[in-house]
């Protein structure tokens, strides 16, 4: 039987588990009697990469900015060029009446390379959009002309609306939610608000393929939660995400269950932005888990709450935690109340939470951020000096990132509140207002605190040693720099 969608995921992101959203997408469908199926080619290509055996092409490829806009993927095409051609002889072979994308910053030239190339063989099935980078209007306008329509942000509630539309040949004004690319350039849409009650959605659905066990990492994502309790000012999970949901721990339960079911090796990674946004909730869905005995070893992100006590790192030591990402993002005091992420308390609050959590057993990660408008010399230097000091509870950084302007976060929409120059606020090389926080100083503080995290003996995740290269040199000191150069490089 011809299926009625087939959803696809384009590379490259790195992937390394099932897509949630996708799958949210299938059984929104599914509700209202449309059949789907995903195919997910950023995990396939992510062993292709990993295969290369010339570590210079491996690197260039690792490298998600090289797949970012349509200049930088012709680059890359040469090396590319036989896998974008199978993916298009893949997608044209299954039979389906329509074509979804899931369209993210690092897939966004691949899916319109992949499009092009479709309709040049005659492919005029109606094409569908959504996913991360489809949340606002103004980031799908360079590639919203290659679709029949585009469902912004959370689709759950909105794709058993727009089905019939869509299938039908969408005539007359797109529903809310969705918008529409006419001939001029022009688009056409209705915001909708994301769902109020996550309970109400139906279970995701993976379809056939033999998760987890077809995957090289064995986790599988779930969510409890959507959007965040915080409002930290590089973030744009509130323009995307609106306000703060949960799922009831029974409807989570239910979930891990099914799932249980089906993949008798389960392992989860919630993908919340943090799983401790409410604590009494937290308490709940951790004793639940222990008392039904579900087994399911579990990794999720975090805040660092200075009310969160030991026994409740040791609840969901027993639950299941077995590691929690923590958004540190600095170890200075100063910076992080720029920054608006006061829910640690001082350093040694923070310090005594990542404690807690190390003694209850769970790993500690963390993930930084360098370079935010605002952060002096001093201030990375004295960041430095806490993490090296926490060293002992911290496992891993598994990001290490210089600060990038999200649109939809505080700090762009807001530059010069910030110190930022607001024509440089769109690219990598934003600059604040007195121009001493600017690329290159980025690129040499990245270097400065990686250098100091190595020698404390902390360890750097996957992404950061692949994806992140040290400048390849230093600018010239300058005097406040030469006073502080002894304390960086102390012989
Ligand atoms: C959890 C998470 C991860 C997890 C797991 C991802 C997974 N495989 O499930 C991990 C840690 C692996 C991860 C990694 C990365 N992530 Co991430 N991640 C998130 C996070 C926090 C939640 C994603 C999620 O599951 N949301 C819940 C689901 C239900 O929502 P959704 O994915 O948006 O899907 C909905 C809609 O988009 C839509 N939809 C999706 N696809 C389609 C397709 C069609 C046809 C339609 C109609 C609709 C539709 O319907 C879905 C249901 O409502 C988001 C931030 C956020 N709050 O959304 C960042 C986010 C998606 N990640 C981001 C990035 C940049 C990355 C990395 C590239 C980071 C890096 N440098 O390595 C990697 C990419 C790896 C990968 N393949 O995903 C960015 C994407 C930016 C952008 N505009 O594209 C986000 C938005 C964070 C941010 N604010 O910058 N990520
Ligand atoms: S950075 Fe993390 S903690 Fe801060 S608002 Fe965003 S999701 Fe919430």
């Amino acid at each position: 039987m011809t299926l009625d969608v087939l959803l696809v995921y384009l590379p490259y992101t790195g992937g390394f588990m099932p897509n949630l959203g996708l799958a949210c997408v299938r059984s929104a469908m599914a509700q209202v009697g449309y059949s789907s199926q995903i195919i997910n080619f950023d995990y396939s290509f992510s062993h292709v990469v990993n295969e290369v055996s010339d570590p210079h092409l491996r690197h260039k490829l690792y490298n998600l900015e090289n797949w970012v806009g349509e200049d930088k993927l012709q680059g890359l095409l040469p090396d590319i060029n036989d896998s974008v051609e199978s993916w298009v002889q893949h997608i044209y072979s299954v039979p389906s009446n329509a074509l979804g994308f899931s369209v993210n910053c690092f897939n966004h030239a691949a899916t319109a390379e992949v499009i092009r190339r479709l309709r040049l063989l005659g492919d005029d099935r109606p094409i569908l959009m959504g996913g991360a980078n489809c949340y606002f209007p103004e980031s799908v306008e360079g590639i919203s002309y290659l679709a029949d329509a585009v469902v912004l942000g959370e689709a759950d509630e909105t794709i058993p609306e727009m089905m019939p539309w869509f299938m039908n040949g969408c005539h007359g004004d797109p529903p809310p939610g969705v918008l529409v690319s006419h001939s001029k350039g022009e688009q056409t849409w209705k915001i909708r608000n994301p769902p109020e009650d996550l309970d109400r959605l139906p279970l995701p659905d993976y379809g056939d393929e033999i998760w987890p066990e077809g995957w090289g990492y064995p986790d599988f994502p779930i969510e409890m939660s959507r959007s965040c309790i915080l409002s930290c000012a590089f973030c744009d999970v509130h323009s995307r995400n609106g306000s703060f949901r949960m799922r009831s721990p029974k409807r989570l339960i239910e979930e891990i269950l099914s799932l249980k079911q089906r993949y008798p090796s389960l392992r989860l990674h919630f993908n919340d932005s943090l799983v401790n946004g409410k604590l009494p909730y937290l308490r709940e869905t951790c004793e639940r888990i222990e008392a039904e005995q579900i087994d399911v070893p579990l990794v999720g992100q975090a805040i660092i709450r200075r009310d969160q006590k030991f026994e409740d790192f040791q609840a969901m030591r027993r639950a299941g935690f077995h590691t929690l990402i923590y958004g540190l993002e600095s170890g200075s005091y100063t910076v992080l109340q720029i920054m608006n992420k006061k829910s640690g308390g001082n350093l040694s609050q923070i310090s005594q939470c990542l404690q807690m959590t190390h003694d209850a057993g769970i790993k500690v990660v963390i993930n930084l951020i360098v370079g935010f408008p605002g952060e002096t010399r001093e201030d990375l230097l004295e960041a430095a000096d806490f993490l090296c000091e926490n060293a002992q509870y911290i496992d891993v950084v598994a990001s290490l990132s210089t600060m990038v302007l999200l649109p939809g976060s505080p700090v762009s929409r807001f530059p010069e509140k910030f110190g930022v120059e607001p024509t440089t606020r769109f690219g990598p090389d934003w600059q604040t207002l007195d121009g001493t926080n600017n690329y290159d100083e980025r690129q040499l503080r990245w270097s400065i605190l990686y250098d100091r995290l190595i020698s404390a003996g902390v360890e750097m995740g996957t992404v950061v040693k692949r994806m992140e290269k040290p400048a390849p040199s230093p600018p010239k000191p300058r005097s406040l720099w030469q006073k502080l150069a002894g304390k960086l490089n102390p012989v």
